[in-house]
This record gives structure tokens, sequence and C-alpha cells, in this order.
């Protein structure tokens, strides 16, 4: 009985140490969706919309930090609410975006193609289009008119990606136009032309991305420790296994009866 029960145990912990390890091992692309909406200035109307529309908006997927990521991302499907003629708009080269005008909010379906390269079927991300401040400041930011960004991170993951789409992938982005003199974040700019083309996210985080190799870093360093401890948990339990196995040996010989494990 306490066999049985103690070897499923360990199978469980074995397969969750794996799952740490391959997510090491897999393939991280990252990527920005989200929605940017302002409400349209009354007296600067574009020609031409709908009466009705109160807020100019757009929807993306786009590089974090604004990297090309149409290296590995072939095109992307942005399903509109059916109310919008041609409700399915595919885009086909950067920048991934839809702009728009409209009264209301709702859930775009956001469905991104991947080079053939990749041998990767197409992947769904929903995100639901704001217009309308939300959370502590809504009030204040309605007021002042400002833009609602509601946006995600998401990495897409590649497991063991086939070998000339692993070749494209650890190639990377081409160079990134640089920035003009003086701009900030010119330790991450030059961490980027010094280093050799990767997929890789930003050195550091900035006003505009919280998105890091700093913050990956962190992550990773406690990955390191749960694996650490992983590993500890599956020896203690092998330990225990044993002496439970030298015990029931024990009994056996001692009281000449063959135990049940079922
Ligand atoms: C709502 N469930 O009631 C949502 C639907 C639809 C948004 C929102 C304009 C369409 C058009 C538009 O804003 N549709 O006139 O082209 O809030």
């Amino acid at each position: 009985m306490s066999r049985v029960s103690l070897s499923i145990d360990l199978s469980v912990r074995q397969s969750t140490l794996l799952g740490i390890l391959s997510a090491l091992t897999d393939h991280h692309y990252s990527l920005v969706f989200g929605s940017i909406a302002k409400p349209i200035d009354p007296n600067h109307r574009p020609l031409g919309i709908n009466a009705e529309h109160t807020h100019q908006w757009s929807v993306y997927v786009k590089g974090v930090d604004n990297e090309d990521i149409s290296y590995w991302l072939k095109k992307v499907q942005f399903k509109l609410h059916e109310t919008y003629t041609n409700s399915l708009r595919t885009v086909e080269a950067p920048p991934f975006e839809v702009a728009e005008t409209g009264w209301g909010e709702f859930e775009v379906q956001i469905k991104l193609y991947f080079v053939p390269e990749a041998n990767e079927k197409a992947q769904t991300l929903w995100h639901a289009l704001k217009l309308h401040p939300y959370g502590p400041d809504a009030e204040g930011q309605r007021e002042r008119k400002e833009a609602v960004v509601s946006q995600n991170y998401e990495e897409i993951i590649f497991n063991e990606p086939v070998e000339p789409f692993y070749e494209l992938l650890t190639s990377g982005a081409p160079p990134q136009p640089t920035r003009g003199k003086g701009s900030k974040g010119s330790k991450q700019a030059m961490m980027k032309r010094n280093s050799e083309r990767s997929a890789e996210i930003p050195y550091s985080e900035s006003a505009e991305n919280p998105y890091s190799q700093k913050t990956e870093g962190t992550e990773l360093d406690r990955l390191n420790e749960a694996i650490k401890t992983v590993e500890q948990m599956v020896k203690d339990e092998r330990t225990k296994l044993a002496e439970r196995e030298k015990v029931l040996t024990e009994l056996r010989k001692s009281e000449g009866i063959p135990i049940k494990t079922k």
C-alpha cells in the first residue's frame, strides 16, 4: 500500500522536474499585444466617419521594445466585432496593427501565423479592446482625455524547433535603426549593437518596456533554485523508498507473510 503511493508521489515530482528542465531548453519568443484608444476630439473629427463613433483605436502585435519580429511571425489576422465591415483583417507585414474608430469595446481575436520554417500551427490570442479608462485613476484619465493602453506580454514557445527554423530564430532580427545621439537607454542600445543578432529581449527594462534580460535573469535564478529544491525532494523520496523497502524485506523475512502492494 504505502509502497504504491510512494512511487506515484515520486513520479509526479520527477515529471515536475522534467517540466522545469524542458522549460529551460525550449525556445521562447516574446511579443507584446494590445490596444491603444483615444476619445475623438469633436473639433477634429476625422472626415467620413460614422457619427456614432466616439473613439479612435488601434490593436497591435509587436516585438518587445518594438523589435522587428517578422523573421518568425509571418502574418497576423485580427477578427473584429461583426459590426465592422470586413471584420477579418489580415496584416502580412509589420506593423501588425489595425487602426479603426468605433463606439464600443469588444474582444478581438488575434491569430498569429508563423513563418513556414517554424512548422508550427497558428496560435490564437484574445484581447479585450479597452476604450474607457479603468483602474484607480480612471476618472482623472478620463478628464485629461488620456490614451487608454491595454497590453499584454506573451511568450511563444517553440519546442525543439526543426533545424532550419532554429537557425533562422537564432540568427535573429535585423539590426534596429539606432536612435539619435544622447537618447536614453544608451546602454541597452550598445548591448544591442555589440551583441550577435539574436531573438532575445532587451538587456534592461525601460519606461516603455518592462520586459528585459535582467528581469528574465531573476526569473531564471528562481527556476534554478526550484530545480535544486525538486532535486533534493526526489533524493529524499528515494532514500525514504529505499528505507521502506528494507523494512518490507525484513518484515517478509521475520513474518514469512507475502505483503500485497495493491
Ligand atoms: C458592446 N458588445 O455592446 C459590444 C459591441 C461593438 C463595437 C461593440 C462600431 C461598429 C461600426 C463599433 O464600435 N462596434 O459602427 O462600424 O459594447
